[in-house]
């Protein structure tokens, strides 16, 4: 961030200028881990796409490459879309990505290293057969809703398979092709998996999850200790929603436990800003982790002047929560290099109606953990069983509506005074046998400027606060403010625009605003040092 830049990220990716979109085809080989994704080097707004490409050792500061795939063939000539990589055996890399051809139809093409000796895999080469899955009459695939392949998995029969994204009419799809050689794909009779009404799946992402631990599982691990994850991103609403369950192999389809990839329910990676995702095994510390496009919340003009548009999320582990019912992220902990001046609080009581300052901080780029200890239970307001629908709950009862246990959080990007502020809160309430906990991220106050989209997130944390601590963790960075709630339970990622909290102008504060006191029990607070992203 500079004087006329305001909003630009000190840790979180981004390009120099112009537009970004979708991670696409994560990575680590030879122990350098690469980030493609959809550039467009002409324009601040999306259109002629191309893969740019950077490497980092630490996921954390990066080193730009030349774009790694862009229009070159008959079959990608209008466009080189989001796609995924696969680890060959032998540990070779293979690139499968969505190419849009002089027809506009949407096929896949298959790239790979051209020099495997190179650690940074700068130059990749098409094969002479893409596309190697295309619509035609005989398949009825949608050639306008066939898209974003992912990494493939290979079966013990020794056949790859893969899932791309589609639809047909209302119903999303993820169809599912097959290969024994990576080259030759043959369409499977019914698709890996589809849900109602809910339109085109974009991004498909398709995992197993450890059940035992929180280490992460190649992409093709089968057995028992596991579960698997499909993920879609819903082109309709701009929302990733996912499913736990079981991939039945004899089948080739994926069953979910409960609940469905459905617009209007179900779990999400973040109930904020944040798309197109996708996840990687990473050998090195075997664990698997997500990536993820933070769009903007400003309008295209604003785009325009600021010359760039999009970031990306910070690296987050993920993992299967020991429920077995949703799965937890928390940001890679190399990200924690990063952290200076740390500015502690022992633990203080938060009587209703107060605010903290946390001075000592750059508040402009930080990070933030804050743990609070609920006693006074019985104050908790009743929830009307009619609230089923956090982001609706945050949006009624925002940072300025005095609950009794709550709203208690963070006050981040605020100016003096407070005319501008995020607020990142808890509310609890009381239901027939448990109590609620409601995360809401509240932007409505984020920015004078009212041009900008300050829509309010909300997300439900499956914890007890009864017998644990409710923890809120914030990372801040200008434009920013990802949470991580209830120890990565429920993530919310909000983009905001402040015109007098910016820089030096920042400020940090904890807060509650309910009638009943809470305890504070813990607030660590770090300036973050910038890091080296291009
Ligand atoms: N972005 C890509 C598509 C994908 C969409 C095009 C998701 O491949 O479906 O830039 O944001």
């Amino acid at each position: 961030a500079s004087a006329n830049q305001p909003y630009r990220t000190g840790f979180h990716f981004q390009p120099p200028k112009n537009w970004m979109n979708d991670p696409n085809g994560p990575l680590i080989y030879k122990g350098i881990y690469h980030l493609f994704y959809q550039y467009n080097p002409q324009d601040v707004v999306w259109g002629h796409i191309v893969w740019a490409h950077s490497t980092s050792t630490d996921l954390v500061n990066w080193i730009p490459h030349d774009p790694a795939i862009y229009p070159s063939q008959q079959s990608d000539m209008n466009g080189t879309w989001s796609g995924s990589t696969t680890i060959l055996p032998g540990g070779k890399p293979a690139i499968l990505y969505t190419g849009i051809d002089p027809k506009n139809r949407q096929v896949q093409n298959l790239a790979v290293p051209k020099n495997l000796s190179d650690p940074y895999l700068r130059v990749w080469v098409k094969t002479p057969k893409n596309p190697l899955m295309a619509p035609n009459s005989l398949n009825q695939i949608n050639s306008s809703s066939f898209r974003d392949p992912t990494t493939a998995w290979l079966g013990p029969d020794g056949h790859w398979r893969v899932i791309i994204g589609s639809k047909i009419d209302r119903q999303g799809k993820a169809i599912l092709f097959k290969s024994k050689d990576f080259v030759n794909w043959v369409q499977s009779p019914q698709p890996l998996h589809s849900a109602n009404d809910n339109g085109m799946w974009e991004c498909p992402d398709f995992f197993p999850v450890s059940t035992k631990s929180s280490y992460g599982l190649d992409t093709s691990a089968l057995g028992s200790d596991l579960k698997h994850v499909l993920k879609v991103s819903l082109d309709d609403t701009k929302h990733e929603y996912y499913t736990i369950g079981t991939y039945d192999l004899a089948k080739d389809i994926y069953v979910p436990d409960q609940g469905s990839l459905n617009s209007d329910s179900g779990l999400r990676y973040d109930y904020g800003k944040f798309y197109a995702s996708k996840t990687f095994f990473d050998t090195a510390q075997n664990r698997r982790i997500l990536w993820g496009w933070i769009n903007e919340s400003s309008s295209v003009s604003a785009d325009v002047k600021k010359g760039w548009s999009g970031v990306q999320a910070v690296p987050r582990k993920i993992w299967l929560d020991r429920s077995g019912k949703q799965l937890v992220q928390w940001p890679v902990q190399e990200i924690e290099k990063l952290r200076a001046n740390q500015v502690t609080f022992p633990s203080k009581l938060l009587k209703g109606g107060s605010v903290l300052q946390v001075s000592g901080v750059t508040a402009s780029q930080a990070d933030v953990d804050i743990s609070f200890g609920i006693t006074e239970f019985e104050k908790a307001e009743v929830i009307d069983p009619k609230w089923t629908n956090p982001q609706e709950l945050c949006n009624q009862k925002g940072a300025s509506v005095k609950g009794n246990l709550g709203p208690f959080g963070l006050l981040v990007l605020s100016s003096k005074g407070l005319k501008e502020y995020t607020a990142v809160f808890f509310r609890i309430f009381k239901a027939n046998d448990k109590y609620v906990v409601l995360m809401c991220s509240d932007q409505s106050r984020s920015s004078l400027d009212k041009s900008n989209d300050l829509t309010t997130y909300g997300a439900f944390v499956d914890v007890d606060p009864v017998h644990q601590k409710l923890s809120l963790r914030s990372l801040i960075d200008h434009s920013i403010v990802e949470s991580f709630g209830g120890g990565g339970k429920a993530c919310i990622t909000a983009r905001v625009y402040p015109t007098l909290a910016i820089d030096d102008g920042a400020y940090l504060y904890a807060f509650n605003n309910g009638t009943e006191p809470v305890m504070m029990e813990k607030l660590d607070a770090w300036s973050m040092k910038k890091a080296r992203i291009n």
